[in-house]
């Protein structure tokens, strides 16, 4: 009898690690873009897969920035961390063989892909906005019940038995916190074992300051601006700031008022120039993005999110007080209907309740 001769094992496919390293063989320049106004989990991705391809195959990279890092806390995140980013406009296309998007995808609204670059890699957890087809980039790993995307790259640094370096840990352990609100939510079997992964190489002392950072006197000068213009409608509070130096007040106060005893939906706005910065914070049960979707019905702008966060940007066509104040009412009218709220009377938060 001859030997039996072994059979081929049938050709497994590439697991999506693998699959990244194996494009990741023979680039050479890699540019990673995320979208506007960063935030930390695309900070922290993008810093991860920065270290991740020059590990992988010594891939040079740079990572874009278009609009501006906001929030006192991620600019300490930046500068603690050593993010190093360089302005959109800055970047040649020529120069790059690789494109990655991180935390987002291509055609969405917040996102700017200069013309003439082919995207390489996506790696994101949003879903894409209505109409659009999804991408068919060579790599594309996009999991709509994982809490950030800053776990997927740990996911990649774990399964490819790379160590990550302590400011990349320390980056991606808090792109996790932020997108999962410490793990409380929108949260995953992929962010807890992603998390569990990172945690020993971790900078905690960086951590913590990163969470609490020193914030400037205007900082409480709006926040006080903002509480004293706040109305309540049973259990929505909203209110609109008018012309602001800083945008991310507007988000800012949103998650502070979702904190008051009653409080179930936020909404808030602020006009920087003119674009009208929305922001939306929900336990309605609903999504965020459906809020937001209905507030914003009509208007020039983009928006985002998914669970109970929602963000967007209106543009106008001046930022004068009339203006202003009929966006103000487009929106109340909206936001009033779709949280099912509408006639009941407003109240301000020093007012006695009824
Ligand atoms: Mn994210």
């Amino acid at each position: 009898m001859s030997p039996k001769t072994p059979q081929p094992r049938p050709r497994q496919p590439l697991g999506r690690t693998e699959s990244l390293l194996a494009l990741l063989r023979g680039k050479r320049r890699l540019l990673v873009l995320t979208h506007n106004n960063p935030d930390p989990d695309s900070l922290g991705s993008g810093m991860g897969l920065r270290y991740f391809a020059s590990v992988a195959s010594q891939v040079e990279s740079k990572f874009a920035l278009s609009g501006r890092i906001l929030r006192a806390e991620n600019q300490e995140m930046v500068r603690l961390l050593g993010i190093d980013l360089t302005p959109l406009d800055q970047i040649r296309p020529e120069d790059f063989d690789c494109v990655a998007l991180v935390d987002t995808q291509h055609g969405f609204g917040h996102t700017i892909v200069p013309p003439g670059l082919a995207v390489d890699i996506v790696i994101d957890h949003h879903v894409g906005e209505s109409g659009q087809c999804p991408g068919q980039e060579p790599f594309r790993d996009v999991r709509l019940d994982v809490g950030a995307t800053s776990s997927l790259v740990a996911t990649y640094f774990r399964e490819a038995n790379f160590v990550p370096s302590c400011e990349v840990a320390t980056a991606l352990a808090y792109g996790i916190k932020t997108d999962t609100a410490d793990l409380s939510r929108n949260v995953s079997d992929v962010d807890l074992r992603a998390y569990d992964f990172l945690f020993p190489f971790v900078d905690r002392q960086k951590l913590v300051q990163i969470t609490r950072p020193r914030l400037p006197a205007a900082y409480f000068q709006t926040l006080k601006e903002a509480l004293r213009k706040v109305r309540r409608y049973q259990h929505v509070a909203l209110y609109s700031l008018g012309q602001i130096g800083s945008v991310e007040m507007v988000a800012e106060v949103a998650d502070l008022l979702l904190r008051m005893e009653g409080i179930r939906a936020v909404f808030c706005g602020g006009l920087v120039g003119c674009s009208y910065y929305v922001s939306v914070r929900t336990e309605l049960g609903g999504d965020a993005w459906n809020l937001i979707n209905f507030a914003m019905k009509g208007e020039q702008g983009t928006f985002g999110g998914h669970g109970s966060v929602a963000g967007g940007s209106i543009q106008l066509p001046s930022g004068d007080t009339r203006t202003l104040r009929r966006l103000e009412r487009r929106l109340e009218r909206n936001i009033l209907k779709c949280v099912g709220v509408e006639g009941v009377n407003a109240t301000g938060l020093s007012d006695p309740d009824e």
